[in-house]
């Protein structure tokens, strides 16, 4: 990368700025092993540890005072997250230890890291593309068992490899044409496009993104709102997913004024539950107030589940993509034939209003989290539309029997597509952004 040099030494805090029974303390760059032997109790032994090693000591400060009794985790040139000479201090997590361990690699000349530049020089090093480094950054800030799995799945290189794959594919189809355009045509047998190559290329490249939306929804989640008429059972409905008594539950018409949320998880999804005022005509301003913030709220769910008081049925609104229709108190009366039908009361009917919840916040492809290649960056979903788009195009033009040097222009635009998502031939203001406050080439 233009203008970034990778020879200076950097540090980092790796954990939480907060009192810990441990935190760790990285440091990466070429001798900085020499560098800390000067402020280490045992400096032979940190010099001459092998690759991936731990050696016991302690730090000291220049009047050769103790700061803390530390374990060193040594990783050698070649090795270790970056690829570069690094140690990994892991000290005792009291914030007065990290700021003079801190203060300590600051006076010795290390440089402290911007954010994200461990990752980068990992990158840099090639121990990672880019589709793994942006998988460190969808793992630490993964919410969801599923999302972490997926996300780990990609830091392994599921998703590189899948990529190579394609790419592989698509040099084929290139150096086809390349070849047919580099000779004259009577040199060669008569030339045949591999079409059906090219179309299967669209496919996978096309289902490759697809899973975008999935993985968006294991990462960031739904919105789902509780909503229904007065005493229609939604927050007995609310506790019980939570379960526990977060919602006050009467008799009482108009019972919950102002709505109420929690996060829960539902098939591996994270869901923002709404508990809301229930819907009436109500001359008291702040009822009314209560229910104007539930239309708010219906307006801005991912998916609304509407009560209905099975013993008084009164508005039922219509079932679409967003509303999900559910009869209440089943205990008390039978709902109508191939209606959702629970009890909030006794939890009757529950796990299937949950099944149908999860499979229509995916649309039907509900993840296990561990059986395929998901995407969730927008990036990546931006640059695989871009590729199939590209594809399709020359697919059109191969079938129009356009001049081979036309369709050639769309598989490059492909090609280079295919090419930034691993990081090949990304742009340094996008590896910028990406490796997030770190500048790259200044
Ligand atoms: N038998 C039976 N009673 C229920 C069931 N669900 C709720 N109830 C009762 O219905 C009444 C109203 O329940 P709530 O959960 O407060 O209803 P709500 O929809 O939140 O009502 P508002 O907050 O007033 O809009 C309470 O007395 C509940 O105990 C159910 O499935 N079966
Ligand atoms: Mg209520």
């Amino acid at each position: 990368m233009k203008g970034y040099v990778t020879d200076d030494i950097i540090y980092a805090l790796a954990t939480a700025w907060a009192q810990s029974a441990l935190a760790v303390v990285r440091v990466s760059g070429q001798g900085c092993r020499n560098l800390l032997s000067t402020r280490f109790s045992r400096p032979k032994a940190l010099i001459e540890a092998a690759n991936a090693t731990l050696v016991h000591g302690y730090l000291r400060d220049g009047n050769g005072s103790a700061i803390d009794e530390v374990v060193a985790a040594v990783y050698t040139d070649g090795h270790g997250y970056t690829k570069e000479e690094s140690v990994e201090f892991s000290c005792h997590g009291s914030l007065a230890v990290i700021k003079e361990i801190l203060a300590l690699f600051n006076h010795l000349g290390m440089r402290s890291a911007e954010g994200g530049e461990f990752t980068f020089r990992a990158f840099l090093h090639g121990r990672l593309d880019l589709t793994q480094a942006e998988a460190v950054g969808e793992l630490v800030s993964s919410q969801s068992q599923i999302s972490r799995s997926l996300a780990l799945g990609r830091l392994e290189g599921s998703l590189r490899g899948r990529i190579a794959a394609m790419k592989e594919q698509l040099l084929g189809i290139v150096a086809a044409v390349e070849v047919q355009l580099d000779y004259a045509e009577d040199e060669l047998d008569e030339f045949v496009f591999p079409r059906s190559g090219l179309v299967d290329l669209i496919k996978q490249v096309k289902d490759l993104s697809a899973t975008y939306q999935i993985g968006r929804l294991y990462r960031m989640g739904a919105r789902i709102v509780l909503a229904g008429s007065t005493n229609a059972g939604k927050s007995s409905l609310f506790n019980l997913l939570l379960k526990q008594e977060r919602s006050i539950v009467s008799p009482v018409r108009g019972t919950t004024r102002d709505y109420i949320e929690a996060d829960l998880d539902v098939q591996g999804i994270p869901i923002r539950l709404y508990d809301t005022a229930g819907l009436r005509e109500s001359d008291d301003a702040i009822e009314s107030e209560g229910i104007r913030r539930t239309e708010r709220l219906i307006g801005q769910a991912d998916l609304v589940v509407y009560l209905v008081d099975s013993t008084e049925l009164g508005h039922v609104p219509k079932e679409d993509e967003r509303t999900l229709v559910v009869y209440n108190k089943s205990d008390l009366v039978k709902p109508p034939k191939g209606r959702m039908a629970i009890s909030a009361q006794t939890g009757e009917g529950v796990p299937n209003l949950l099944a149908e919840i999860a499979k229509r916040l995916a649309k039907g492809s509900v993840s296990s989290g561990d059986e395929q290649v998901v995407i969730e960056s927008e990036r990546q979903h931006t640059l695989l539309e871009n590729a199939a788009q590209a594809l399709q195009r020359c697919l059109v033009l191969v079938d129009q029997d356009i001049p081979l040097d036309i369709t050639a222009v769309e598989l490059g635009e492909a090609l280079q597509n295919l090419g930034e998502l691993t990081g090949e031939v990304t742009p340094a203001d996008i590896l910028q952004k990406i490796f997030s406050g770190f500048c790259v080439g200044k």
